[in-house]
């Protein structure tokens, strides 16, 4: 390479190569970090088993509830890295979720009867499936406080939709997939009238409150639910908990379990026991049988009725036509799941120390024959309990939630009293181990260990309480996720990830070799709706377009600035800013916000987003990119002028800096010199296979973009010397170097890139 110049050397240095590290610590031996950090042979196996070097990825992503976040939580595993934080149910400001009139428009798809809702409680992620198994393409996940589920597409990582349940004022049992994604089921939890804002008194809880199952119909090809298709199956107001679909020979069915089927009411300020008390009196709840595909098909012979214009279809005729039954399980059991083969249903008891295993074709024979012990007090056929169940497994106290393993017959069940997870045979009926977790788990997961193939390897226990495990951080503390090695007999407790967002409820974990999500979208997309954006402009296309009291900006993005670079308004104006990412390359992502206007966009390659408020206030607002994406970021801004009604300029020129032909000639020689360099990388890409590289490719189009740019510039600059006017010169030359270090800093990258990835030469 040639010698380069004082500028431009640390820039080019700093891009294309990392520092040589100063070797002192390793001069400790394996043995010597032992013994100074107190760890046990266990403690290294342990480390050694989630350790991820750098450049690895993980084998798993996990996708966790973020609580009372309203958010989802995606980690890596086995090394519980936290990789991103998805705003679903509340605004998320690094994505500008809830802060881009695109994203607002999701959000407010969430309003209930006209109210914005900002937060949410979410409980139970879902990935989408086919055949049964995760098929890595669409999240979906519940709000309990305010039922609402959210769709959210794994292309992207981005919340698409929310739809508010029409009927329920609570929901527990979502969200949870049937074996094709034909549906996402919701279950409701606290009963109430499904009339909308309608009142009825607690006194008439029996006639008068309603729970229900809700099944969205999924649209996998728009990626959407389609509420018009959608339909809940109406229930008792016993309080309807978890659900899951059946798969294989059960395909078609789901369940859900509920507790207080007591159907209790409290009132402990009037002197009556609590609902605590009241709600797990008796021995038994029940568990609800559901033939979705008949109520599917009773609905479109429209045996619904509509209730707030969705349907729902009666108990009545649930009960009568076979879509509903009810079996009674012990005692305000928690958490119903389906084994992978689809022939069984396990129940927590959570009051009770048994799972309880229920065969799906005992109950299948039950109802065949007709064989009913009872009927509930809504006239709900009730299958007797010893008629349904397959076996009963006594693990140990308050036994809730089951995941699966690969190997076949095992489950895995979380204790929440014991603090344990019970390891057990579900087919013979017994237990195989037992390992204590730091504090009261709730749910816990194996590796897909819901679908129909799981992948066994590791365990997540989401563990309620932390306590003692971390450095305390305050009365409120972390939440633990403990990561367990399930691939012996014997479980190893392997390490603590505090999460530190809400509590986590459920998690699901996926194969990371099943997700595919993009890099950059085509440019131009509105990334909420996957359409074109009706804002997007190419470059060279930028303009400013002035109607009324409308400012509207049809501007874009890359590095190093933005255009346009000043925006003017007049106070009262409604401005409008839509802003299109040229960038091809990978992570090159730019932020945009205005003072003081709380707004904020993320706009990744390709991706098109507006931004609108009122200018309301007159004054100098500098606007900017707010992700650090080049050298030149904290240069790519603009200011919005916002003047008052009829203000004229006194001052029409902008100050110079007095730039001399010795400046100019100054930056030709940078020019040249950087050039130098260029040429050095390009002859290098091109001396080897990059084409078989894609990123590379991508990164080689992306600099030969920046180049591309340069005849323009050049030709200004060479006008203005020929016109003597140094100062328009050397700015333009400035700027012909400017496309340079971009097109440099790239070509270095992919230089680095292919020399990492054992680029070939070619003749
Ligand atoms: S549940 S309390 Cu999934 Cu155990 Cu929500
Ligand atoms: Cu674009 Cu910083």
């Amino acid at each position: 390479m040639k010698p380069f110049t004082q500028r431009t050397v640390p820039l080019l240095i700093a891009a294309g190569m990392g520092l040589a590290a100063a070797a002192a610590w390793s001069a400790e031996t394996l043995q010597d970090v032992m013994k100074r950090r107190n760890l046990s042979q266990q403690d290294l196996l342990a480390a050694a088993k989630t350790y991820v070097p750098t450049g690895k990825r993980d084998e798993f992503v996990a996708f966790s509830s973020g609580g009372q976040s309203g958010q989802v939580i995606v980690y890596g595993i086995p090394s519980m890295r936290i990789l991103k934080y998805i705003g679903v149910f509340t605004p998320e400001p690094w994505q500008g979720y809830g802060y881009d009139a695109n994203s607002k428009a999701v959000l407010d798809q969430g309003r209930i009867d006209g109210k914005e809702i900002t937060w949410g409680d979410t409980h139970h992620p879902a990935i989408s499936e086919t055949n049964g198994k995760y098929d890595g393409q669409f999240l979906f996940i519940n709000d309990k406080a305010n039922p609402r589920i959210a769709v959210i597409d794994l292309r992207d990582f981005e919340t698409k939709q929310i739809v508010v349940n029409p009927v329920f004022k609570s929901e527990h049992g979502g969200a949870f997939v049937t074996e094709n994604t034909e549906y996402v089921i919701e279950a409701a939890q606290y009963p109430a009238p499904l009339e909308n804002k309608k009142f009825y008194p607690l006194e008439e809880m029996n006639e008068k409150y309603r729970g229900g199952i809700t099944y969205w119909k999924f649209d996998r090809k728009e990626g959407r639910i389609v509420p018009a298709e959608s339909f809940t199956i109406e229930a008792p107001p016993y309080w309807q908990d978890l659900s899951d679909a059946g798969k294989g020979p059960s395909h078609g069915w789901a369940f859900t379990n509920s507790f207080c089927a007591e159907r209790y009411v409290g009132g402990i300020e009037k002197g009556r026991p609590p609902y605590e008390a009241g709600c797990s009196a008796k021995d038994t709840d029940y568990l609800h049988v559901m033939n979705w595909k008949k109520a599917e098909e009773l609905v479109k012979a429209g045996k619904a009725k509509k209730i707030n214009g969705h349907n729902v279809l009666p108990i009545e005729v649930a009960a009568k036509e076979g879509v509903l039954f009810l079996i009674p399980e012990p005692k305000s059991p928690h958490g119903v799941d389906v084994s992978p083969d689809g022939k069984f249903i396990i129940v927590g008891g959570k009051l009770d120390t048994h799972a309880s295993v229920y065969s799906f074709d005992k109950i299948m024979a039950a109802i065949k024959a007709g064989k009913f012990e009872s009927k509930d007090p809504y006239g709900i056929p009730v299958i007797g309990m010893k008629d349904a169940l397959h076996t009963q497994v006594q693990l140990g106290l308050g036994p809730l939630h089951t995941q699966f393993d690969a190997k076949k017959c095992v489950a895995y069940t979380s204790l929440y009293v014991d603090s344990q997870v019970a390891k057990w045979d579900y087919c013979e009926g017994k237990v195989l181990d037992k390992i204590s977790v730091h504090y009261n788990i709730g749910h816990l997961m194996t590796m897909e260990g819901d679908s129909a193939d799981p992948q066994g390897r590791y365990l997540v226990a989401l563990n309620k309480l932390a306590i003692d495990r971390f450095v305390p951080v305050g009365p409120l503390h972390p939440q633990n996720h403990q990561l367990i090695d399930i691939s012996n007999d014997k479980m190893q407790l392997l390490y603590d990830m505090p999460l530190p967002l809400g509590e986590p409820h459920y998690a699901v974990a996926i194969s990371a070799s099943k997700l595919k999500p993009g890099v950059r979208y085509k440019v131009g997309t509105d990334s909420r709706t996957d359409k074109p954006h009706p804002g997007a402009v190419r470059a060279g296309e930028e303009k400013i377009v002035k109607k009324g009291n409308k400012v509207e900006v049809f501007g874009t993005l890359i590095r190093s600035h933005i255009t346009p670079e000043t925006i003017e308004a007049e106070v009262g104006d409604e401005v409008v800013i839509h802003l299109t990412n040229l960038e091809r390359a990978q992570d090159e992502t730019h932020g945009f916000t205005v003072s003081t206007y709380n707004v904020h966009a993320s706009v990744e390659p390709g991706k098109t987003v507006t931004v609108k408020f009122k200018a309301d206030k007159e004054g100098v607002y500098p606007y900017y990119c707010t992700e650090f994406c080049s050298a030149l970021h904290l240069e790519m801004m603009g200011y919005l002028l916002v003047k008052p009604k009829g203000w004229k300029p006194t001052k029409t020129t902008l100050a110079k800096a007095g730039y001399t032909e010795a400046d100019y000639k100054a930056t030709l020689k940078k020019v040249a010199d950087t050039q130098a360099v260029i040429d050095s990388v390009v002859a290098y890409i091109t001396s080897v296979n990059y084409k078989d590289f894609p990123d590379v490719v991508a990164m080689v189009e992306d600099a030969t973009d920046q180049l591309n740019k340069i005849p323009e510039a050049k030709k200004k600059h060479e006008a203005a010397a020929a016109a003597k006017d140094w100062e328009q010169a050397n700015l333009w030359a400035e700027q012909v170097w400017q496309y340079q270090v971009k097109a440099a800093d790239l070509g270095l990258r992919a230089k680095t890139y292919l020399e990492q990835n054992g680029a070939k030469k070619i003749k």
